[in-house]
């Protein structure tokens, strides 16, 4: 029997870090689960891929994993078939020779694009743009947080897995016993981030703080902070009122478990910060560093957008904090105050995540639109 699945091409070219084949691994097995559609995602860099999923055969040229294809995107490219809807994630530019064989066949062809909360995104989501030489069209897809974008990642049945998860157990993350009353936070930043001055001021608290650091590139300014040579999975230290969790690069699934669980998140880039909004958690998001300080635009256009009607003191708070993390300058006196404001900022958390909850997702805007296109 032959297979009548809408085919779906999603290529992702990992530039950095893991966010682009976060994104795209979750974008794909999103589709996949939820549309029963046929997906096969091109990854060019399989190791990266692989922490992500430690299932991942970096040998094999194609193999299915969780019922999506994932297929090595290598410089000898060959496919065998184009597919009726071809994204191709970030500008990553797709391979020429499956270009020009697009023609033929005239798929649906989507630029995915990065998460932005500007302004100017509603503007150009879904703006068409005809290649110069062939017959061919692409459309750019702006992922956004309004009614007006591409929407915002989520599977459809997130937040009741997240309302009915089981809590956390210490064993589970093989951590130390800490103090009953220790403010659960999880740490995922930038190498740059300005740790020690946030681990000083944690350690200088009134209130116990277990930290708990999935594997990174964060340790290594870790360890500089406690002296120690290497981190490893498993290690925890301690100083003053903070203790500090070392915990193997988890699965995305065991991630959001993580983020659930903690009285406060830090996230960055792209996927975690969406995954943070979901948990309905606080969070302070450190934006993807880039030059000329375009990071901190893109994070003064989600505060604006995100933070009311939060009341005015616990906002202020958590504004500074996000500016000054940003920033890569913390002052001794953000912790304490943004750790007396989390009772007001998880009330807000819980609220957008249900009020962004209740806008279509991007998978849902992405078939809506391949369903329509002409
Ligand atoms: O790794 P990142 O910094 O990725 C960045 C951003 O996406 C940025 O926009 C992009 O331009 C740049 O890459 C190239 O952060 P991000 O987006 O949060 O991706 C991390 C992924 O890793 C996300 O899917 C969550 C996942 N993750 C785990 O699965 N387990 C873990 O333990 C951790 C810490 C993360």
């Amino acid at each position: 029997m032959t297979d009548k699945r809408q085919r779906w091409d999603i290529f992702c070219r990992i530039v950095d870090n893991y966010g682009d084949i976060g994104v795209c691994w979750r974008l794909a097995r999103q589709l996949a689960h939820e549309y029963s559609l046929d997906v096969r995602l091109w990854v060019d860099t399989l190791p990266v891929a692989q922490r992500l999923l430690p299932a991942l055969d970096t040998q094999l040229s194609e193999q299915v994993l969780d019922g999506v294809t994932i297929a090595h995107w290598s410089p000898e490219f060959q496919f065998d078939r184009i597919a009726d809807v071809v994204i191709e994630a970030f500008a990553c530019e797709l391979p020429e020779p499956y270009i020009n064989a697009m023609v033929a066949h005239a798929p649906v062809w989507i630029n995915l694009e990065y998460l932005s909360a500007e302004a100017w995104v509603e503007e150009f989501h879904l703006q068409p743009s005809p290649h110069p030489r062939l017959a061919l069209k692409k459309t750019f897809f702006f992922p956004g947080f309004t009614e007006n974008t591409g929407g915002l990642l989520r599977e459809r049945r997130l937040m009741e897995d997240r309302d009915t998860a089981p809590a956390l157990s210490t064993a589970a993350f093989s951590m130390a016993v800490t103090p009953a009353n220790a403010l659960r936070v999880s740490l995922f930043a930038y190498p740059q981030a300005s740790l020690a001055a946030l681990f000083t001021a944690m350690a200088n608290g009134d209130r116990p703080v277990a930290c708990l650091i999935p594997e990174s590139s964060l340790l290594a300014p870790v360890s500089q902070f406690f002296g120690t040579e290497k981190l490893l999975p498993g290690d925890h230290y301690s100083q003053g009122t903070l203790s500090i969790h070392i915990l193997p690069f988890l699965s995305q699934a065991q991630y959001d478990q993580l983020l659930w669980s903690c009285d406060l998140n830090f996230v960055r880039g792209e996927d975690s910060w969406i995954r943070a909004i979901w948990a309905g958690r606080p969070f302070i998001w450190q934006p993807y560093i880039q030059s000329e300080d375009t990071h901190l635009v893109k994070l003064e256009a989600f505060l604006q957008r995100y933070l009311p009607p939060l009341q005015t003191e616990a906002a202020d708070v958590w504004r500074s904090f996000h500016r000054q993390w940003a920033q890569l300058q913390l002052a001794a006196e953000s912790w304490p105050q943004l750790v007396h404001a989390l009772p007001a900022i998880q009330q807000h958390a819980k609220q957008q995540s249900q009020a962004l909850a209740a806008q279509d997702d991007l998978a849902a805007k992405l078939v809506i639109f391949v369903r329509n296109f002409q």
